[in-house]
């Protein structure tokens, strides 16, 4: 009998071990060794093992995340050691004068100023926490609070699947106190379909990751915080005994190897330089991380140089953030316009009330279709949430329905076409509603935009504003008339001299000698993009050809499916498109076969990394990151911002980040510049 119980107990405590240990792999490393199957197998033997003897349950079991009710209010909990906060540093100026005072002070102190050394971090946007681990074991965790008294909040910091326990024995000798430092946060894809999902149960939106993630901590039922996919960053400790530590990036390590998710990006470095760039760094990257950065934290790497310098009130004189402008921003969307893209699809926007958002000044964004108005509930007159991540178009995220007046408008979308006001028609399965009508004048004139636009026929000095008023004087119709157009014509036009007229002649008719692909893709057919232009010229040759060619056979093109295909042929089946090609064709527009450097390209030529796919990490040498996907997307290949097994490549230079990490589990070939060059000159002589 006892056998058996000690028997039960073993295991018990051997199933345990391995879901902390696979619990570590998954959400601190990041890579897995089993699949979710065999997980949840692991999971539900111990569940069934405790349910049989519950005596055996213990509270830090990987079983007892959540359980109990909800509590009637947070108990007030005294941190062992304050949680500091940080000071600002709002440009770079300011950091090099943080920097310049920490040199100063060290040197006062005593110590040697070369021996100074600094950890990066990104500063998360989330809410700080607390979380007291007593031999290993997690007893409590709190909100930061007022520095010195924060809110109990452990049982809803226990559903967070991320946060330990129980600490990994590679962490022993545990510390018989330690307070564990991290910010909780919400990611930003699970902050949009968080706020979706209230939106479509008539909930209040929350404004912000951060809100909504302290919204989600602080909630007195633990069953709600378990449903919201929270995360924590790890950085840092408070009060320790009976462990210590040198420096802050031994701390860092000691608490990865505890099992806690410590970001893999943080750096240790020693120059000024070296610090300035990382922020730099951190800056770029921002918008790829899937999750909200302010800016980074720069902390003196060492411990008793930090008790050294001290404190000013809460703001440790050994660390600061370096401060990002925001990426999120309020504003009052006006009113909702609709505009008629070129192939007639009624396209809604929003005027916004004007406002800065990631350093730009931003009055007007995408709003996409109306279903996503919908889903979304923007109406005219609301206050929205905008966030421009990188340098990406500015998004309406959700509306701010809290404050609401009742004053606001739902959005229809228009019976008619705002231009032309032939009635629209919607195409079933198609989100999208359309102008059908071929003459409409806004999609005359969107067409000769993207004709002339630059990844099509590039025709420099004719940018949207020319082609709209040459459209209102009637000097052209459509593309063809722009190789019609004289000296004379222009130099007329406000604000043209003789000059820039004959330059803009000029330009017209360089172009008539494009490459067959980006005349293709300048036509304008539904579905054809650059890159299908030329999948298309590659296996057709001339624009005769494929014109003649079935639907079939143009879906055999490889990379061609079939919706692409019917909208090739039927472009080709209309008398209008027709008509335009004679007439570019009559102009002069070359229109035949691939010229030479076109036959070279489609061959072995100049495209080596044709279908390859590549993932840049770190600095390179001498290329900046746009250049480096330039030449790699000229030769074929296409660059995508992380790695998987369907990676072929990535590309690594100084301070790589996760992405190597990740590519040297999956065994992804890796290159530096120089390798990178030789792949790219293969195609050339
Ligand atoms: O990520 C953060 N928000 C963050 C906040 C990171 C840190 O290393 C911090 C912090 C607040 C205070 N360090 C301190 C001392």
């Amino acid at each position: 009998m006892a056998t058996t119980d000690d028997a039960v107990a073993a295991r018990i405590e051997e199933l345990r071990a391995l879901i902390r240990h696979h619990d570590y792999r998954y959400y601190v490393l990041d890579s897995p060794e089993i699949s979710d199957a065999e997980y949840d197998a692991l999971f539900r033997e111990l569940e069934e093992l405790e349910q049989a003897h519950p005596e055996l349950i213990t509270p830090d079991s990987p079983t007892q995340r959540v359980g109990g009710e909800p509590l009637p209010g947070f108990a007030q909990v005294r941190h062992g050691e304050p949680m500091l906060s940080l000071a600002n540093a709002k440009n770079e100026e300011e950091l090099r004068a943080w920097h310049a005072r920490v040199v100063r002070l060290t040197a006062e102190a005593g110590w040697d100023t070369r021996d100074l050394r600094f950890v990066l971090e990104p500063k998360i946007d989330g809410l700080a926490v607390s979380l007291r681990y007593e031999e290993g074991r997690f007893t409590v965790g709190a909100t930061r609070g007022n520095g010195e008294i924060g809110e109990d909040v452990t049982l809803n910091l226990r559903t967070i699947p991320v946060v330990p326990l129980a600490m990994l024995p590679a962490a022993a000798p545990f510390p018989r106190v330690v307070e564990v430092r991290g910010e909780v946060y919400l990611p930003l894809e699970a902050f949009s379909r968080l706020n979706e999902q209230r939106l479509a149960a008539g909930e209040s939106t929350f404004a912000n990751p951060r809100n909504a993630a302290a919204g989600s901590l602080r909630q007195l039922d633990p069953r709600v915080t378990a449903s919201r996919p929270l995360s924590v960053w790890f950085y840092g400790i408070g009060l320790v005994e009976g462990r210590q530590f040198a420096t802050h990036y031994e701390v860092l390590e000691w608490l990865r190897a505890a099992g806690f998710r410590v970001n893999p990006d943080v750096r240790r470095v020693e120059s000024l330089e070296a610090i300035v760039e990382g922020c730099r760094r951190w800056q770029e990257r921002r918008s790829e991380l899937g999750y909200d950065i302010d800016g980074v934290v720069v902390k003196v790497d060492d411990r008793a140089l930090q008790a050294a310098l001290g404190a000013v009130g809460r703001d440790p004189r050994w660390a600061v953030a370096y401060k990002f402008a925001p990426t999120t921003a309020q504003t009052r969307l006006l009113k909702i316009h609709v505009s008629v893209g070129r192939t007639g699809v009624l396209n809604p926007w929003a005027e916004l009330e004007p406002v800065e958002v990631g350093g730009v000044t931003v009055e007007r964004a995408t709003l996409h279709n109306e279903e996503d108005i919908r889903r979304k509930d923007l109406r005219e007159g609301d206050m929205v949430i905008l966030q421009r991540a990188g340098d990406v178009i500015p998004q309406v995220v959700a509306p701010l329905t809290d404050l609401r007046t009742g004053a606001e408008k739902p959005f229809h979308m228009p019976d008619h076409c705002p231009s032309c006001g032939t009635p629209v028609v919607r195409v079933p399965g198609e989100v999208a509603v359309r102008c059908p009508n071929p003459d409409c004048p806004a999609k005359r004139a969107e067409a000769i935009k993207h004709f002339v636009s630059k990844g099509a026929m590039d025709i420099e000095g004719v940018g949207e504003k020319l082609v709209e008023r040459l459209l209102e004087l009637g000097l052209i119709r459509d593309a063809a008339d722009l190789y019609r157009l004289t000296v004379e014509q222009l130099a007329h036009l406000e604000r043209l001299g003789e000059k820039s007229a004959s330059n803009i002649v000029n330009a017209i008719a360089q172009s008539k000698k494009r490459p067959l692909a980006r005349i293709l893709f300048a036509l304008g057919i539904p579905h054809v993009g650059i890159e299908n232009a030329e999948l298309l010229v590659r296996r057709f040759g001339s624009l005769e050809t494929l014109q003649k060619a079935s639907v079939e056979e143009i879906s055999q093109t490889p990379g061609i499916g079939p919706v692409i295909a019917q909208s090739v042929y039927d472009y080709f089946r209309d008398q209008r498109n027709l008509d335009l090609l004679a007439r570019l064709r009559e102009a002069g527009v070359d229109l035949e076969g691939p010229k030479e450097e076109e036959e070279a390209a489609a061959g072995a030529g100049t495209r080596p990394l044709a279908g390859k796919t590549f993932v840049l990490t770190g600095t390179l040498p001498t290329l900046t990151r746009q250049e480096a996907t330039d030449l790699i997307t000229a030769a074929g290949g296409r660059v995508t911002g992380s790695v998987s097994a369907k990676t072929d490549y990535v590309v690594v230079g100084e301070e790589p980040g996760s992405k190597l990490t990740r590519a040297e589990e999956l065994g992804i070939p890796l290159l530096n510049e120089a390798r990178l060059r030789e792949l790219l000159a293969q195609g050339e002589g």
